[in-house]
């Protein structure tokens, strides 16, 4: 594999999930593989389990690791082709992506949707500059649209404890205070979507997902009805979509918080959600603590994505 923002960079998605429970039966059977590599990790934004489970999963294959935070220490970065840089800013992306590919081998990148334009969002500005100029693999650990890393997790998670064949896995908007990125809720459906899983979305009215991650998705606008025999309830904040309210926030309607009585409706099904996770906003702390709640689980597994997603890219260096 050369490079790994989403689900198709994967050939073949059964093969990664059988990848990824061998790796889990035992994670240090690569080691020599990233024997003298390096992985660089740039964060435009806060982590705490992306930042844990990639480091993990890279020093379980023997690699060793680079982290930069690029708010803190380093140069601020312009990203923005020919602007007079006479601002607060003083680098420029297009030197800075080349010089940091000089010193490692593989690259991870997480860089949020900013809702400043809908365009550059959805183009992967950031991480797509990384790919076209760094000269090494580069792999989202979160973009503007997606958070594969945390998808293929989910997947994981959800292969580990259906209890059928064929699980109903429920996507359900929740309120928040703070305007967050469609990314979680697009990858999780793009995932979902790969899978023969029975997959409902629901939401309030206007914060549709973009149509091209929706897929085949039965949306119903009901949360109640959604939730209805469900195996599976994922949680998750997201903005507005659709203009012309991409990135703002149309509701912090409570009635939507995952509580016990809607967790009640389903077919005794487990809670997730991919953290960090506002108590009695998104979920009510009953819910998160219950048994039937796996979210530490799903955290776990990041890092056997990452590890999966490292190895094939490791594989893919000539
Ligand atoms: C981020 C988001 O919603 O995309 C990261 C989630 C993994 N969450 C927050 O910023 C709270
Ligand atoms: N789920 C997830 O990606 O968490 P962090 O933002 O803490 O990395």
């Amino acid at each position: 594999m050369q490079h790994f923002t989403n689900v198709n960079d994967l050939s073949n998605l059964q093969q990664a999930l059988q990848q990824a429970f061998e790796i889990k039966k035992d994670r240090f059977q690569f080691t020599e593989l990233g024997r003298n590599k390096t992985l660089l990790m740039i964060f435009f934004n806060s982590s705490l389990r992306t930042r844990l489970s990639t480091q993990k999963a890279a020093m379980n294959l023997g690699m060793n690791t680079m982290i930069l935070d690029v708010n803190q220490g380093a140069w601020k970065l312009e990203t923005e082709r020919g602007v007079v840089m006479d601002g607060d800013k003083p680098e420029h992306l297009l030197e800075a992506i080349p010089v940091m590919g000089c010193y490692c081998d593989v690259i991870g990148v997480r860089s949020f949707a900013q809702f400043i334009s809908k365009e550059d969002d959805y183009n992967e500005k950031i991480i797509n500059q990384f790919i076209k100029y760094s000269g090494k693999p580069v792999f989202s650990m979160e973009g503007a649209t997606r958070h594969p890393l945390q998808s293929f997790a989910d997947l994981i998670t959800i292969e580990e404890y259906k209890k059928v064949e064929r699980p109903k896995v429920v996507l359900t908007w929740a309120p928040h205070p703070r305007a967050l990125p469609q990314a979680v809720p697009n990858s999780f459906a793009e995932w979902m979507n790969a899978t023969d899983y029975d997959f409902v979305i629901t939401h309030p009215k206007g914060y549709e997902l973009d149509a091209q991650f929706v897929g085949n998705a039965k949306v119903e606008y009901d949360q109640e009805k959604a939730f209805e025999g469900a195996d599976f309830i994922y949680a998750k904040n997201w903005a507005a979509f659709a203009d012309p309210h991409y990135g703002e926030i149309l509701s912090t309607d409570r009635n939507w918080t995952v509580d016990s009585k809607k967790m009640a409706l389903t077919n005794n099904a487990y809670f997730m959600h991919c953290l960090p996770v506002r108590r009695n906003m998104i979920v009510t702390d009953e819910v998160i603590e219950s048994p039937q709640s796996i979210v530490i689980a799903e955290a776990a597994n990041r890092e056997i994505s990452a590890q999966t997603v490292l190895k094939m890219l490791l594989e893919g260096i000539k």
